[in-house]
């Protein structure tokens, strides 16, 4: 009897130990994959913070998770029927039913606390560096930015058509705020990679919704942007693309986007601005993350296509 147990007790050792090993090394998960539990890579701090909120959470749930089934299993392991002798019963014991209150509304207290900070972090506002207002209509989008004026004396603006995906062209660590609106439905600003995603109303003020955020993204490069608002038939070909450049390119984005195109005797667009600056996949006058909308009702074009470039001209 007591052969047989000493040699179970290290089988069930070694085939855990193996379970565990194939789960680290077939997975081929990073630390920081793991400490991710799923959760996608976001290009703004604010996605960071939030990151943070869910691995906590996650380790949170799995220390509840690893305490319950331990009683669970303690339990069907040592207490099992012994004889039918009815076993001593426990309800109406009132400090343990107090603790089984008290401990859950801990739980969900401590859960609150960090759900609302993080909210309150995310959803902060400041002073900031520049402000675009979107403003979405079935079914493209319009950027424009009020703080840089044309020749033509109007604030500079991009358009998005059938030719063409609106690029929202954004400098990096800066703090950028959106001021959202619509000029028919209902449609949803929603950049995957921001991690936030926010309704865009008509007239804002009128329906009490607080239109505007900010953030801060941290790294260049193109990040695609969708209506996130079922907002009509056309609603799925609502795609924009955010370019991110650092604040030099930013500052000669817009340089020439406030001066007159010599070659066209209009102020520079969006794509001759990018094509003039010519700094590789950065510049590249068209999206690369997406395709532009596609009026045609049959078709069923995929619209997310990686170094796709289509059309030219704003
Ligand atoms: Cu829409």
């Amino acid at each position: 009897m007591a052969l047989k147990d000493g040699t179970r007790v290290p089988r069930l050792v070694k085939v855990g130990g193996l379970v565990g090993l194939v789960c680290v090394v077939a997975t081929g998960c990073s630390p920081d994959q793991v400490l991710r539990f799923g959760w996608p890579t976001g290009v703004t701090s604010d996605a960071d913070a939030m990151r943070q909120l869910w691995t906590w959470s996650v380790i949170a749930a799995l220390a509840v998770g690893v305490l319950v089934w331990g009683l669970i299993f303690w339990t069907v392991t040592f207490h099992r029927k012994k004889s039918d002798e009815l076993p001593r019963q426990f309800q109406y014991n009132n400090p343990l039913e107090i603790i089984y209150t008290v401990i859950p509304f801990v739980m969900v207290v401590v859960l609150f606390y960090f759900t609302a900070t993080t909210q309150q972090e995310v959803q902060a506002e400041e002073e900031p560096d520049v402000a675009v207002d979107v403003i979405s209509f079935q079914w493209n989008w319009e950027f424009r930015y009020p703080g840089y004026t044309t020749p033509n004396g109007e604030a500079v603006s991009t358009v998005g058509t059938t030719d063409w995906t609106p690029l929202l062209v954004l400098p990096t660590d800066s703090n950028v705020e959106y001021r959202l609106s619509s000029n028919d439905v209902i449609h949803s600003f929603f950049v995957p990679k921001f991690h936030f995603k926010r309704d865009t109303f008509p007239h804002p003020d009128k329906n009490n919704q607080d239109n505007v955020f900010q953030n801060t993204i941290d790294r260049e490069g193109s990040f695609v942007g969708r209506c996130a608002e079922l907002c009509g038939t056309y609603h799925s070909m609502m795609n924009f693309e955010v370019r991110a450049l650092s604040p030099d390119k930013f500052e000669r984005f817009m340089d020439l986007r406030t001066r007159v195109n010599p070659s066209t005797g209009q102020p520079y667009t969006t794509a001759e601005a990018l094509t003039e600056m010519d700094c590789g996949e950065l510049c590249d006058p068209n999206s690369v993350t997406t395709i532009p909308f596609d009026p045609d009702r049959q078709s069923s074009t995929p619209q997310t296509q990686g170094g796709q470039t289509v059309g030219a001209g704003d």
